[in-house]
Parts: structure tokens; C-alpha cells; sequence
């Protein structure tokens, strides 16, 4: 047998050896962080944006420090020169890694899970759920109840056939959500992961958005369990009006 022909010969036992690695690998990248690791993220964000919020409340339940820069959206921080090298898209959020940004809430979150080895996924098959549903959920969700919201808050306007409008399109898509959590407890499966945290930085703003979540039980009930997962914290506790450095 060839040299090149043994190795692959030898693969087999090779693959299975590294298959078993990454319980190891994780229990290491999950330990509390050093104080280099501590300053590793810096994210800017809005006190008022849940895409931000959701970025914080993956660091929060991985318990990883972060520093916060509020970018002030009414001034129009989020579209200067200095703010769109970090962002492209000119929006909040973006994070900081070391040198590099990272921006887009959902893709931040798969990031985050994929860096610090925490509410990701197991397998191939789960990755790919939960992408699913953070697509869905920026296609279908957050757009109308975010929204509603803003027009709420003043921030947009539009009259009440766009708003009824909107706010059908947010009840046919807590409908889904409903529905999905009769499967399990969690809505990418029966353990918490990044797809939750997407979808709660949502929920969490319906009351905002004038959506009574009463009429969607399991969805109530999947919202209790999130905000007690340890390390939870609501929004006004994650973003504050000013920056904050660590
Ligand atoms: N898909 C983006 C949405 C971010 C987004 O809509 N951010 C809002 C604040 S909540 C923003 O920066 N708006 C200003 C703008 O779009 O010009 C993400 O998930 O990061």
C-alpha cells in the first residue's frame, strides 16, 4: 500500500477521534472569561432597538462581559463615515470582535454561538432550524410588530389600512408560533438556542407594538421559560442610555 493510501486507510479511527472532541473544546471556551476575555466585544447599539437587544441578551446568558457605545439613531450617528466602517448597512447593532465588526442581529447571534460555544447547534440538521427560523423571523415577524411598534412610538407613520395590515400579518405569524411550541418547549427544539433569543428580542416588544400575546398560551408560557433561563435580563438593564465601558 502507498504512503497516501495508508493514511487514508487510517482516517477512519482518525475521524472518530475528532468527532469526540468538541464536548472538550466547548467546556473549555465556556469557562468564565479572563480579563482579556472580558474586553474582547464591544457592542453599539440602541437603547430602543431590539435587533440590539437581541445581541445583549446572547451575551448576558452566555455571561460574557461586554462593553456597550450608544449610538444616538435621532442624531443620526448610524449613517457617518465613522460609524459606517463598523456597519455597512448603517444600523444598529454592530459588535466588535478584536478588530473586526460583525453586524446583522441574526448573523451576530450564529456568530456568538459559533465563538463561545453556547445556544448553537449539535448537528447539522439543527443549524439548520434554527437558521431557518431566524430567516423566518425577521421575513415574517419582526417586520410587522416592529413596525407597529415604531408606530407606536411615533417614529413611522402610516395610516390604519397599512396598520391592520401589519398587524395581521404579526398574528398569522404568533399563529405559527403557537402552533410550533405544541412540539416542544423550545422553538428550535427541546433545548434553549439562539433561534429563542431571536425570536424573543421580537415577543418581548409585542405589549409595544399593541399585540396582546393572551389569545397564544404556549407562546406566553415558552416567554416565562426564556426569562428565566439564569443570566436573563430585560432590555433597560442590558442597553443603557449611555455608553458603558468595561
Ligand atoms: N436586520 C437588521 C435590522 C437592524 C435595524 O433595523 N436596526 C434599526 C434600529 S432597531 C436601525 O438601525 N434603524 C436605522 C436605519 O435602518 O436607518 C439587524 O438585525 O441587525
Amino acid at each position: 500500500m502507498s504512503k497516501v493510501a495508508k493514511k487514508t486507510a487510517s482516517k477512519p479511527a482518525a475521524r472518530t477521534k475528532s468527532v469526540k472532541k468538541p464536548p472538550a473544546a466547548k467546556a473549555v471556551r465556556a469557562r468564565t472569561p479572563n480579563p482579556r476575555e472580558r474586553q474582547r466585544f464591544t457592542l453599539h447599539g440602541n437603547a430602543l432597538s431590539g435587533p440590539s437587544y437581541t445581541v445583549a441578551l446572547m451575551l448576558a446568558l452566555c455571561r460574557h462581559p461586554y462593553s456597550y457605545i450608544h449610538v444616538n439613531l435621532r442624531e443620526g450617528q448610524h449613517k457617518q463615515p465613522d460609524y459606517l466602517v463598523k456597519n455597512r448597512y448603517g444600523q444598529v447593532p454592530a459588535l466588535r470582535d478584536g478588530h473586526a465588526f460583525v453586524v446583522q442581529s441574526a448573523a451576530i447571534l450564529a456568530y456568538l454561538a459559533d465563538e463561545l460555544g453556547k445556544f448553537g447547534a449539535r448537528q447539522p440538521l439543527e443549524s439548520q432550524r434554527i437558521r431557518e427560523w431566524l430567516f423566518w423571523q425577521w421575513d415574517k415577524l419582526a417586520t410587522p410588530l416592529y413596525r407597529l411598534r415604531a408606530r407606536n412610538r411615533g417614529i413611522r407613520q402610516f395610516g390604519e389600512e397599512t396598520r391592520l395590515m401589519y398587524d395581521t400579518e404579526a398574528r398569522a405569524a404568533l399563529a405559527v408560533l403557537e402552533q410550533e411550541l405544541g412540539k416542544n418547549d423550545w422553538i428550535a427544539g427541546k433545548r434553549p438556542t439562539i433561534a429563542d433569543i431571536g425570536v424573543y428580542g421580537v415577543i418581548r416588544y409585542a405589549q409595544e407594538a399593541h399585540i396582546d400575546l393572551a389569545p397564544y398560551p404556549r407562546l406566553l408560557a415558552w416567554k416565562q421559560r426564556v426569562e428565566e433561563l439564569p443570566g436573563f435580563a430585560p432590555p433597560e438593564e442590558l442597553l443603557p442610555l449611555e455608553s458603558r465601558l468595561i
